[in-house]
């Protein structure tokens, strides 16, 4: 069975999350989604607004998604790729060539990001709302 895995911190989950999970179900028969934990965002330098454990609950309902596993360091996607046997690693194109090193392993692809939208975005318009209320 051709498995895809990616990796990610999945915040705020969105519609540009949601496309890359169903253009890996394009590439393989099983999707594995590893969910960066808080612990390791804080590696990170990110501080999720939506704690690990409902980032998690909200990918596990999603139906193009087959597995969840929790990321807790950089070092594990060798280890994970074997583990489940992966055929293809996906990560978006603002990691481009950032993995590259996994290509002994298995594919390696980037998929384009989908536009205007992002965690960063959401949280800055929640910030500071464009539209004036008639108060
Ligand atoms: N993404 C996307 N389109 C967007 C926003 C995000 O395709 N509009 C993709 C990103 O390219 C990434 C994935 O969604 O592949 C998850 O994005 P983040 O949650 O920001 O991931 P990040 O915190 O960068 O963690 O080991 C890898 C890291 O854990 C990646």
């Amino acid at each position: 069975m051709k498995t895809v895995i990616t990796y990610g911190t999945f915040d705020m989950f969105h519609v540009g999350h949601l496309r890359l999970f169903k253009r890996m179900r394009e590439l393989g028969e099983r999707v594995i989604v590893a969910v960066s934990t808080d612990e390791f965002n804080a590696l990170k330098g990110k501080q999720a607004v939506i704690p690990y454990e409902e980032r998690y609950e909200i990918i596990a309902a999603l139906k193009c998604v087959d597995l969840i596993i929790p990321e807790t360091c950089w070092e594990q996607k060798v280890i994970d790729i074997r583990e489940y046997d992966v055929d293809v690693f996906v990560m978006g194109s603002d990691w481009s060539g950032k993995f590259d090193f996994l290509l002994p392993y298995c594919r390696v692809v980037y998929l384009p990001r989908t536009l205007d939208i992002s965690t960063s975005s959401l949280k800055e318009s929640i910030r500071s709302p464009r539209v004036a209320f008639n108060v």
